[in-house]
């Protein structure tokens, strides 16, 4: 039997457009090259394909400097979609464009309505429940509506606090099987973790917490090698990924692609 949190038969992505430059960053830490930035995604999608999935490959969209990070416009779970409303302002219009092509493979497409805010990079799926960490861009009224709807699916959704500073929730963590998560310290410390199997990240190697499992691989931003290491010695299968241009933006291994 496959586990829908991490064995997945499809994937959606993105390309990235010339206007990245004008991505969102919380620092700037310098303008994301675009050539670097499509050879990486080209091995991301590469990956994900070697696995045996199917990606859908949706076209840049020059309008929507941060669109190649579609994990935020939309939540994919066994019973359905629900689309999302970001809380940045610049990406609400994200969502409209991505949901014809979920519509295209959903038969049950629900929307988050507002007053609140929610993005997909905040939602952390695992077998037992849906941890929703509040942060700038998710906040309580989101959060409650998604419980709303989830809860008619049968899932039991958790809220959590993404640590301050820190943009996603899943930017400090994912999840590596069933019961095992990879987490930064600082995320762990705040005890959101209990009952499940926690790796640490290295220290000083917080950014390879935003790694994603999908089927036999971790795909994990590369130049983190003492955190791959851990995970090569845990028994996964490591697939390091070039994250320098994206990472300009916040961006990690999640925030590419929708997976379901
Ligand atoms: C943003 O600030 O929204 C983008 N520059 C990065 C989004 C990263 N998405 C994610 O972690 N799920």
């Amino acid at each position: 039997m496959t586990n829908p949190t991490f064995e997945f038969t499809r994937a959606i992505t993105r390309r990235p457009s010339a206007s990245i430059t004008n991505g969102l960053r919380a620092a700037d830490i310098g303008t994301p090259d675009l050539a670097k930035m499509q050879a990486a995604h080209v091995h991301y999608v590469a990956t994900l394909k070697e696995t045996g999935a199917e990606v859908i490959e949706l076209p840049a969209l020059d309008d929507f400097p941060d669109s190649v990070f579609v994990e935020d416009t939309t939540l994919c779970l066994p019973q359905g979609a629900i689309m999302m409303r970001p809380g940045a302002p610049s990406r609400l219009g994200e969502v409209a464009e991505m949901e014809p092509a979920i519509q295209e493979v959903y038969d049950d497409v629900r929307h988050i309505k507002g007053p609140g805010h929610i993005e997909g990079g905040d939602i952390l799926v695992t077998p037992r429940e849906i941890l929703v960490g509040r942060s700038d861009r998710t906040d309580a009224a989101g959060v409650e509506e998604l419980a709303g709807i989830v809860a008619e699916w049968g899932h039991t959704l958790r809220e959590v606090f993404t640590p301050p500073g820190v943009l996603h929730f899943k930017t400090d963590c994912s999840l590596l099987d069933a019961e095992t998560i990879l987490s930064t310290k600082r995320l762990d410390a705040t005890g959101c973790f209990e009952g499940y199997r926690v790796l640490h990240v290295a220290e000083g190697e917080e950014a390879a917490a935003n790694s994603i499992r999908f089927n036999q691989y971790v795909l994990a931003p590369a130049g983190f090698p003492r955190t791959a290491e851990m995970l090569s010695k845990a028994g996964y299968d490591v697939v390091e990924v070039s994250n320098t241009e994206c990472a300009k933006l916040d961006g990690g291994m999640s925030c590419l692609s929708l997976r379901f």
